[in-house]
């Protein structure tokens, strides 16, 4: 038996187009994929605003309304529930040099205008989380924009948005580049500082994700712990990541499998899940993968993240303690690496 309920996003099913190449799968529609992650094991959906409301630049705030009250029917029609909605604040001409912390007022005000139906979906969708990943919210040309400036925009956002709506909560999932070079908010670190500095940091917490944390050249089992001991883990993103390289999103744990164990340790060690948060899992399929198998990076994901969760249940606290009491360090980590290996 698993504590744990696990979350994914529609985009985590794509067709496999990337930088350098077009579509290699089929596009499977929203209700059929909502039909298949129940049967895989999932519990909710996570979404953009425009996976809810495509298009929602030219409806009115009625007509968004509207649809996304149509995806809640499919979602309950199939025993689901939504997680999260995030604005998705870097796809339109309007936020090409950023969203929040744009150089432009005109763009700012758009991208404050997304947020604020971000939240209404949310509530039609019956939950009262909003993701933000900055994915613009820095600079490619280091002296195009003032860092402090940016900094105080994004509080000054998020701000609005927790005035917005009195019990939407925000999280903010911290990345350090890709698309843009130099993030604001590169880090979890950075993240609880500027919870901490909004007007309810109750209301903002951190959402962990497991390659965005590589990337920074940081360990994520300590990024999600440093979130836990703000008490502010609204989330996590699973996956994983070879290396500093471009976000590659890969099953969970199938590169740093000790890195891995770590995460499923302090996320059962401090009971989550109890307050009914999620695993979200943040997985690619491999762009190699065919039509017929491209759902099996969730189900490897899920897999491996259960079958940690047992080791981590079976870890040996005693052994540690005696371990740490002889400061004999190298007996605990061969005794991870043979707990890690054994059937
Ligand atoms: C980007 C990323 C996003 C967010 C949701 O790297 O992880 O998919 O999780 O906007
Ligand atoms: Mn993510």
């Amino acid at each position: 038996m698993s504590q744990f309920k696990f979350s994914v996003g529609p985009w985590n099913v794509s067709e496999g187009a990337d930088a350098f190449g077009p579509e290699v799968r089929k596009t499977i529609a929203f209700a059929k994929k909502v039909e298949q992650f129940k049967k895989i094991g999932f519990d909710a959906v996570q979404f953009h605003d425009d996976d809810v409301v495509p298009d929602m630049n030219e409806l009115t705030d009625t007509q968004i309304k509207a649809k996304a009250r149509e995806v809640k029917k499919i979602l309950s029609d199939n025993g689901m529930v939504a997680e999260f909605v995030a604005p998705r604040l870097w796809f339109d001409k309007r936020t090409v040099d950023g969203a929040f912390t744009s150089n432009s007022k005109v763009d700012r005000e758009f991208a404050l205008w997304r947020a604020f139906r971000s939240v209404d979906i949310a509530n039609e969708l019956g939950c009262s989380m909003l993701g933000l990943w900055f994915a613009r919210e820095g600079t490619l040309c280091a002296e195009s924009k003032s860092a402090v400036e940016g900094v105080k925009r994004t509080i000054e956002a998020i701000d609005k948005i927790l005035q917005y709506d009195s019990k939407i909560r925000i999280f903010i999932e911290p990345k350090p580049n890709e698309p843009t070079d130099r993030s604001f908010c590169p880090t979890m670190g950075h993240a609880m500082a500027v919870s901490e500095a909004s007007f309810d940091p109750k209301r903002v917490g951190g959402m962990m994700e497991s390659a965005h944390a590589i990337l920074a050249g940081l360990d994520p089992a300590n990024e999600i712990s440093f979130a836990l001991a703000f008490g502010r883990l609204f989330g996590v993103h699973l996956n994983d990541q070879n290396g500093m390289k471009y976000d590659q999103d890969k099953s969970f744990a199938v590169e740093n499998l000790r890195q891995g164990f770590n995460q499923v340790k302090v996320l059962v060690e401090n009971n989550y899940g109890s307050k009914g948060e999620y695993i979200g899992l943040d997985v690619k399929a491999m762009r190699t993968q065919k039509d017929d198998a491209c759902y099996k990076h969730l189900e490897n994901s899920i897999k491996i993240t259960k079958m940690l969760e047992q080791k981590a249940k079976a870890f040996d606290y005693a052994l540690q303690k005696k371990c740490v009491e002889e400061r004999d360090y190298e007996a605990l980590e061969m005794y991870v690496m043979e707990l890690l290996m054994r059937g």
